[in-house]
Order: structure tokens, then C-alpha cells, then sequence
């Protein structure tokens, strides 16, 4: 088998996506995820320009040369456009094998680990009741495993609440989002919010919370060991990981779960933390870090050190990505939770999908393959919408971490 063919699909049916479709002279043909929320034109570029020429006349049975190829060869490595230019045609190859083997992705790592693969929503409330009333509703629905965000009183806009009701959508058209954020006013509040969620719900679901990097790892610290009564399932992104070794302050003062990772694209961005154990799970995923062959080394060295997968599942990542992370959940040995935030009704057209969501948890179907395809006819009626990822800046002005 040869690759003939590999084109780049552009489209925003609800929000803006990048697709790598590679096709075979057997007619056997693979999608892959390329979306990089608010940079997708970069990826767009390096796939189409410097990638897909020199994918042509290879065996695409050839995945780990491949992967190799495009890392060596680059002589640039890593960085987030690269990785996820790569981790799309990783993706596409996968899914051309399963569907030369008649085979669903699963099978071809290695086979299901578990029945299905729990999943956790998100619960988001401009305020207290409504963050509340959202979490409710999560219960009802069958979720295991909650993230709970909610505005914080006095402070204009903060990470993970829309400004309106309805779906939360990071990216914005027009001017950037220029929000604003207290560290104190957010301390004061966050544990208090916990407590209510308890206090209503007891603790039977896994609570977790997203703190967007925001924090001093002393904050982090300070904070994680403040919640500890309401033994969160995990608190994510305390402090900014450029900095590994800033999570050993942390692990000091707290034994709070801490999860990170969704903006790392290798294994060299979490070495430290896994090795030192101090993160008890790893965020990063198949689009922005490599696909499937790089995430497997990740999580087998994770395996050596008890840390567990928690692969980002935000709606930028494309309903392709979440397909084929579904049958990554399904077989990896070290799992703990998928994120999954739902799609826009259009995007979920876009993409037909095998995948499916019963009662907080879902199962990647038994499609070969990843099981997710693209309605390139549908795709093209949605046009790409150029929107951008707000900034934070602290009170005084100063910019800070969004
Ligand atoms: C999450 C993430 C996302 C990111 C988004 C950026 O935990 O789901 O923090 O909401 O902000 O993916 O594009
Ligand atoms: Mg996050």
C-alpha cells in the first residue's frame, strides 16, 4: 500500500477544526486531528507545506519510521505546531491499519483494559447557585466525575465561565478577551465553593478543578492543602509546568491530586514530574503531543511511576481526536479519567462518529479504525472563522497567565 494523497481540511462548523485526511492507491483512507485552538493556520501550513509532499510514495503501514521521520527529519524538534502536525498523521496511519485489519483501534494496542472509560463534564456557573444547579444536572445525567468552575464574586470574568449561559467556548471573533484576575479574590472563594459542593452532593462523585495555571507554586501549595477535607479527584494545572521542578514545593505542603499537561507536546515536558512523582496525572493528548505513538510512551513511563492518563478532551480537540483518544482509554493500563466537554450540533454532523456517551462514561464503538470519519461535502459549508484564546491580565494591569 502506498500513500497517494494528503490534504488538509479547514472548517468551523461551530468552531474551528483542522483535518489531515490521508488517502491510499488501495482507496483505504485515514483522518487525523490537527486543531490547535487559536493557531490553527500554523499547523494548516506546516502539514500542507512541509509534511503531506513528503508523505507521498510511502508505506503507511510504516507508522513508527514515519513518526521518526517526521521528528528527526524536521532537525527542529518538538513545540506544539510540530507535534501536532505529527500527532495528526500518526492518527491517519492508525487509522488506515485498523481499517486494512477490519480492526477497531483497541484491539491493535493491545485490547480493552475495561468495559468503557469513565469521563468527566464540566459544571460551570457564573455564580454560586448556578455552578451548583449545573453540577445537579451533571449528576442527573449519570456523570462519575464533575469539574466544577464558577465566577468568583467581585472579579469581572475568570477561566472556564462564559459570559453568557449555555456552553463554555474559550475562543472569541473579533477583539481578544481581555480578562482580569485577583489571586486573592480566587483563594478566598475556591475552598468555600468545594465545601457547598459537598455539603449538596456528599461525596460520591469525583469532584475536580481546573485552576488554569494561574497560581505561585507557594499559592499551590497553600491552596491544595487548604481543600484537602474535600478530597478532590484532581486540581489541575496549579502553577504553570514550564518549571517541573516547581512542583516539588507543591508535593511539600499537600497531598491533594494533581493533574497537568494539556498544553505539553512530548515526553521530555514531563519527565521530571512523572519521574519525581509530582503529578498524580498526566493531561497531555494524541493531537498535541504526537498521537498515539508518542502518547503510549508517555503513559508507559507514567505506568512506572503510578501516574494515571487524564487526557484533555476540551470541544477544540476535534471529535476525531476524541475518537481515537476513546480507544487509547480503553486499552491503556494506567487510566484514570477522559475529559469530555461535548460539540456543537454542526461539528458532530461534520464528523460522523462511532464513539458514544451513556451515563458518564463512553466506548470508542467497534468501527475498524478510529471510527470517526469527515463529511468533506458539509465541511466545506462552514468556512474558517478566525477566533482567538483570551489573555489575563492581574488587576494593576500587568499581563499573567490565562
Ligand atoms: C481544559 C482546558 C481547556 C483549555 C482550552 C484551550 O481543561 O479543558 O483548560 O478549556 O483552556 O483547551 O484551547
Ligand atoms: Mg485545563
Amino acid at each position: 500500500m502506498k500513500i497517494v494523497r494528503a490534504d488538509v481540511i479547514v472548517t468551523c462548523p461551530g468552531r474551528n477544526f483542522v483535518t489531515l485526511k490521508i488517502v491510499t492507491d488501495e482507496g483505504l483512507y485515514g483522518i487525523g486531528d490537527a486543531t490547535l485552538n487559536g493557531r490553527e493556520l500554523a499547523v494548516a501550513s506546516y502539514l500542507k507545506d512541509h509534511v503531506c509532499p513528503t508523505l507521498i510514495g510511502r508505506d503507511p503501514g510504516r507508522i513508527e519510521d514515519i513518526w521518526q521521520y517526521l521528528y528527526k527529519g524536521a532537525y527542529w524538534r518538538r513545540g506544539p505546531v510540530t507535534m501536532t502536525a505529527i500527532g495528526a498523521v500518526d492518527m491517519a496511519l492508525w487509522d488506515i491499519l485498523g481499517k486494512a485489519a477490519n480492526l477497531p483501534l483497541y484491539r491493535l494496542l493491545g485490547g480493552a483494559s475495561r468495559d468503557s472509560v469513565m469521563v468527566y463534564g464540566h459544571a460551570t456557573g457564573r455564580d454560586l447557585p448556578e455552578a451548583l444547579e449545573r453540577y445537579a444536572e451533571h449528576v442527573e445525567a449519570g456523570y462519575k466525575a464533575i469539574r466544577i468552575q464558577c465566577g468568583i464574586p467581585n472579579m469581572g470574568s475568570v477561566y472556564g465561565v462564559s459570559k453568557r449561559a449555555g456552553a463554555y467556548e474559550p475562543a472569541t471573533k473579533g477583539a481578544v478577551d481581555e480578562q482580569s484576575w485577583s489571586t486573592e479574590k480566587y483563594l478566598d472563594f475556591v475552598p468555600k465553593l468545594f465545601e457547598a459542593v459537598r455539603e449538596r452532593f456528599g461525596f460520591d462523585t469525583h469532584l475536580l478543578h481546573d485552576v488554569h495555571h494561574r497560581l505561585t507554586p507557594i499559592e499551590a501549595a497553600r491552596l491544595g492543602k487548604a481543600v484537602e477535607p474535600y478530597r478532590l479527584f484532581w486540581l489541575e494545572d496549579p502553577t504553570p509546568a514550564e518549571n517541573q521542578a516547581a512542583f516539588r514545593l507543591i508535593r511539600e505542603h499537600t497531598v491533594t491530586p494533581i493533574a497537568v499537561g494539556e498544553v505539553f507536546n512530548s515526553i521530555w515536558d514531563c519527565k521530571q514530574l512523572i519521574e519525581e512523582q509530582l503529578v498524580d496525572y498526566i493531561r497531555a493528548t494524541l493531537t498535541h503531543a504526537g498521537g498515539i505513538t508518542h502518547l503510549r510512551r508517555v503513559a508507559d513511563l507514567a505506568s512506572l511511576y503510578q501516574v494515571r492518563t487524564g487526557c484533555h478532551g476540551a470541544s477544540d480537540l476535534s471529535p476525531v481526536c476524541m475518537g481515537a483518544a476513546l480507544h487509547f482509554d480503553l486499552w491503556v493500563p494506567n487510566f484514570g479519567v477522559q475529559e469530555y466537554m461535548g460539540y456543537p450540533e454542526a461539528a458532530l454532523d461534520v464528523f460522523p462518529h462511532a464513539w458514544r456517551f451513556e451515563r458518564g462514561v463512553m466506548h470508542p464503538g467497534e468501527a475498524p479504525g478510529h471510527g470517526v470519519d469527515i463529511d468533506e461535502a458539509l465541511a466545506a459549508r462552514y468556512p474558517y472563522d478566525p477566533a482567538w484564546l483570551p489573555v489575563a491580565r492581574l488587576e494593576d494591569g500587568t499581563l499573567w497567565n490565562w
